[in-house]
């Protein structure tokens, strides 16, 4: 490959995984994913390259187990695009993903809601694999190309690439929250963090709270001068002396219209029925899918349940709670606690309320398609998605985008950032147990006619909302943003 691209995607994950056989050979399957589908047409509109890592590991001279290994060079024609794999060893991954992303980064942008862990040894590999992506990037990108850099794993490409390749325009997406000042000045690492940040012409973030506290602490840690457009980042090769960094909200979301026509299928329709049928046709259906993530509230919405079920207010054979609880960083310690606190509660609320044949709660580990998913959402008469922090949430989105007969309630957590977009949800404060049950309990008795106003309305807000026009607008903004040239 030649530097000869246009458009540079930078993402952690290539848009495919490799799946290694057990006789040397690797297949590759796409990722389906809402950002590959954003942004499949506008990387067809271009000669555009994808930067990411693929799954699998790099030989590792430290590890007798791949001596010898090389890895097969990806196929051409499995990307939406041309792909550029990082290559990464076990023991990188281990710092730089598990440890400084997953352990550091998520949970203290996540209001600390698992205590972030600070290491050194951490660091380290975090600035060595983002600037490998720097490097990879600089070398395949035509002369003043469009770099998309996403999410907090890779944070301080953007100050290195601008350092190799001055002339390039580049755009950060965070996907998940930007924390107060209170809590990101923590970080041993937060100058260089926010200076990485600001390599960008534009940094986006799901809600305008994040993009302020941004560019609340670009004034406190750098003195820079901001407003609520951008800040002002001081550049002697530039006549004016400052080179200004446009920063702002651009709420992601999903293909709408993509949702509503598979939920109108026929074949969906009838896999929403047998799951019905397959729980006991209750007179509720309520749902929670998520990747078992500790932010993501599961253990809220068992705890309501539950005590709905105590206090007779939900009797037994009424009310079938399914959680769909997708596995996820599974090397994680944090991650592999949390399994064990929820299925302990699952096991307890089984254990009490369990009618013989007709369990009141459902509880699944296992990943499944999205036809499934779909047929899961249109079988359910009530969604719970009561995160503790979530950047945007899509899964309320999917929900919505389903309910093609306008029927259906949605309770979301005021803390989801699509809780500025969905106000039409029930929402409530995760963090107040009684407020939980509350809205679960109106959510179900709700009449019908306010159901369904809510239900339209939100949407309305969906379709005029969709992927595409996110993608749209985080570019035409890259394209507008200062830059001095
Ligand atoms: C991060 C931010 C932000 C889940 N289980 C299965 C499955 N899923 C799909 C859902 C949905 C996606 O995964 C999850 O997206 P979320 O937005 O809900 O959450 P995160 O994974 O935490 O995403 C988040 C997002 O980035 C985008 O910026 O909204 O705030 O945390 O699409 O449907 N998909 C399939 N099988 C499953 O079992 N196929």
């Amino acid at each position: 490959m030649t530097a000869s691209h246009d458009l540079l995607v930078i993402a952690n994950r290539l848009p495919v995984s490799a799946e290694e056989h057990a006789d040397g050979t690797t297949a590759w399957n796409r990722s389906p994913g809402g950002l590959v589908s954003a942004l499949e047409p506008v990387l067809r509109e271009h000669d555009a390259v994808w930067i990411g890592w693929s799954g699998r590991f790099a030989p590792d001279p430290y590890s007798t187990e791949d001596l010898g290994r090389e890895l097969e060079p990806l196929p051409d024609d499995v990307g939406p695009c041309a792909l550029s794999e990082v290559e990464l060893g076990r023991d990188e991954l281990e710092g730089f993903y598990e440890g400084f992303s997953n352990s550091t980064i998520w949970p203290l942008y996540h209001d600390a809601i698992a205590t972030p862990v600070y290491h050194r040894h951490h660091w380290e590999p975090y600035v060595a694999v983002n600037r490998r992506f720097a490097r990879r990037a600089a070398e395949l990108a035509a002369e003043g190309a469009t770099v998309w850099v996403h999410d907090y794993q890779l944070q301080l490409v953007p100050q290195m690439l601008r350092e190799m390749r001055p002339d390039l325009r580049i755009g950060f997406f965070l996907h998940i929250p930007f924390p107060p000042e209170e809590l990101f000045l923590q970080l041993p690492w937060r100058k260089q963090i926010i200076e990485g940040l600001l390599g960008s012409d534009l940094v986006g973030f799901h809600t305008p709270g994040g993009a302020a506290n941004f560019l609340r602490i670009t004034g406190r840690l750098l003195g820079l001068d901001f407003d609520e457009t951008g800040v002002d980042v001081p550049d002697s090769s530039r006549a004016s002396g400052v080179r200004r960094v446009t920063v702002g909200a651009f709420p992601i979301s999903i293909d709408t219209r993509e949702y509503d026509a598979m939920a109108r299928t026929a074949e969906i329709h009838d896999r929403a029925i047998e799951i019905r049928e397959k729980l006991g046709n209750p007179r509720w259906v309520i749902l929670g899918v998520d990747r078992l993530d500790y932010t993501k509230g599961i253990d809220v919405r068992l705890k309501a349940f539950t005590e709905l079920l105590e206090g007779g207010t939900i009797e037994p054979g009424e009310a079938v709670f399914v959680q769909i609880a997708t596995p996820s960083r599974e090397n994680v310690e944090d991650y592999q606690r949390l399994r064990d606190e929820i299925e302990l509660m699952v096991g307890r609320a089984l254990g009490d309320h369990g009618l013989i044949g007709a369990p009141p709660i459902q509880y699944l580990h296992q990943p499944f398609d999205r036809e499934t998913l779909v047929s899961f959402y249109l079988a359910a008469d009530v969604m719970l998605v009561t995160p503790y922090r979530d950047g945007m949430n899509l899964v309320c989105k999917e929900y919505v985008a389903s309910r093609t007969d306008g029927t259906g309630a949605l309770v979301l957590s005021e803390f989801a950032g699509a809780a500025v977009e969905l106000t039409d949800a029930f929402l409530v404060n995760p963090y107040d147990a009684e407020g939980v049950k509350q809205a679960l309990v109106d959510a179900m008795r709700d009449d019908p006619a306010d159901l369904s106003m809510r239900m339209k309305a939100m949407r309305e807000h969906l379709f005029e909302h969709d992927v595409a026009r996110w993608a749209a607008s985080f570019l035409d903004a890259l394209e507008e943003s200062e830059q001095n040239r």
